[in-house]
């Protein structure tokens, strides 16, 4: 019998790689989608015809049993939030009930549904359903150590960093509590040419594109200093799958080790198309952010020795990637006048 996967997040990044990884593994998937209408969830659905679809929203706490007592998942995979830092300081509440108190709300399903009870020790034997939850590098926020590694300790410099904070703990609380089988993956950046185009690679590929095709001139951004672990989203679900195979939950954090700029990202992206990127990039002080993360760089190690897992794509190919994915799409807007977002996946 094939396994059964219940992903939230389906229509986001990483929600598409999963569902591709796992729909290869031999899984029977089911992607958990919001809103009467949501254009992502045709556009996920043209990409990965296999999927099932569940309605349910992690504000709603009857939706979210309703979709597991449905699906009757081997595991779940709670990818949902709102996920740019920047929305978390306008609207820190919702980035806090959702990112925050939706994990306790997913949690909560898979225990009414699995009939997990309030005492601890109930062990982590077969049958039950797995949980993943997808914990970031930004809990690290203010770094004490680098690079970070499981035992590092958090201090958040956003409300959304604060809110992935409290998901984090009450994922291994519910471990502890109720012996539930709970995984937290602490990623640290991960990239894709299906990447939104608010985060600043693919806002930087973008605009490459778009320069080289002679159809913008500038790009302003803010911080050029800050410093990050970038990897290529494919890579990291596969670290996420891996996770939930273990005979025991545990923490692990998933990156490559290597620290790059913002300005580097931005000349490595400019150099694809032979272009420099000091003609192009200027800085606009209202996107440098009130609390900023300066630098981010992973020890994955545990990961490695524990997971067998390595990843796959250095910096400069993700970016070529990139850059080569949006200039395709460039191209075919402006010969044939296809909306960009929609044409890529
Ligand atoms: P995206 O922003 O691409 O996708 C976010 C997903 O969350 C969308 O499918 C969105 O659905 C969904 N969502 C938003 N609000 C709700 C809600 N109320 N109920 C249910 N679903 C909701 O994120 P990524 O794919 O990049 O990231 C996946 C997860 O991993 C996120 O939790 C993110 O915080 C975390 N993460 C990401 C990292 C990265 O570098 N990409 C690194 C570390 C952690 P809709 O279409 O309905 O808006
Ligand atoms: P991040 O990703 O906040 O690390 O969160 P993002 O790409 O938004 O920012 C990375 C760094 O680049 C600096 N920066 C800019 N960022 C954006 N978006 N736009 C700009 O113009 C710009 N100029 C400089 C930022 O200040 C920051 O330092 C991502 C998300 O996927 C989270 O959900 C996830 O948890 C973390 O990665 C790990």
């Amino acid at each position: 019998m094939s396994k059964r996967a219940l992903i939230t997040g389906i229509t986001g990044q990483d929600g598409s790689y999963l569902a591709e990884h796992l729909l290869a593994e031999g899984y029977q998937v089911w992607g958990l989608t919001r809103g009467q209408a949501n254009p992502r969830k045709e556009r996920v659905g043209r990409l990965i015809p296999e999927l099932s679809f569940v309605n349910g929203d992690l504000m709603d706490q009857a939706s979210l049993v309703a979709a597991v007592d449905l699906v009757q998942p081997d595991e779940v995979y709670n990818l949902g939030a709102i996920s740019f830092v920047p929305m978390s300081w306008e609207q820190a509440e919702l980035v806090t009930e959702v990112n925050g108190t939706g994990v306790l709300r997913m949690l909560e399903a898979i225990r009414m549904v699995s009939g997990l009870g309030r005492s601890s020790g109930s062990g982590h034997g077969s049958g039950q359903i797995r949980f993943y939850q997808a914990s970031s590098s930004e809990m690290f926020g203010k770094v004490v150590e680098t690079p970070q590694n499981e035992h590092t300790s958090f201090h958040p410099r956003s409300p959304y960093g604060v809110a992935k904070t409290y998901g984090h703990y009450i994922t291994r609380n519910y471990r502890e509590s109720f012996g539930m089988y709970g995984v937290s993956g602490i990623l640290f950046n991960h990239e894709s040419p299906r990447r939104g185009a608010e985060f600043v690679t693919r806002k930087i590929s973008l605009a490459v594109a778009q320069i080289k095709l002679g159809l913008q001139d500038k790009l302003s951004l803010g911080n050029l200093d800050a410093v990050r672990d970038w990897g290529f989203a494919g890579d990291y679900v596969r670290a996420m799958h891996l996770m939930l195979q273990q005979d025991e939950p545990g923490e692990y954090v998933v990156g490559t080790g290597q620290m790059h700029s913002v300005r580097e990202a931005a000349r490595l992206a400019f150099e694809c198309v032979g272009l420099d990127w000091e003609e192009h990039v200027v800085v606009d002080p209202a996107l440098v952010r009130p609390a900023e993360v300066e630098t981010l760089c992973a020890d994955y190690t545990c990961a490695r020795e524990a997971l067998g897992w390595e990843p796959e794509v250095g910096f400069p190919e993700l970016m070529q990637m990139m850059v080569e994915s949006d200039l395709r799409q460039a191209a075919r807007e402006r010969d044939h006048g296809e909306v960009l977002a929609a044409a890529i996946w």
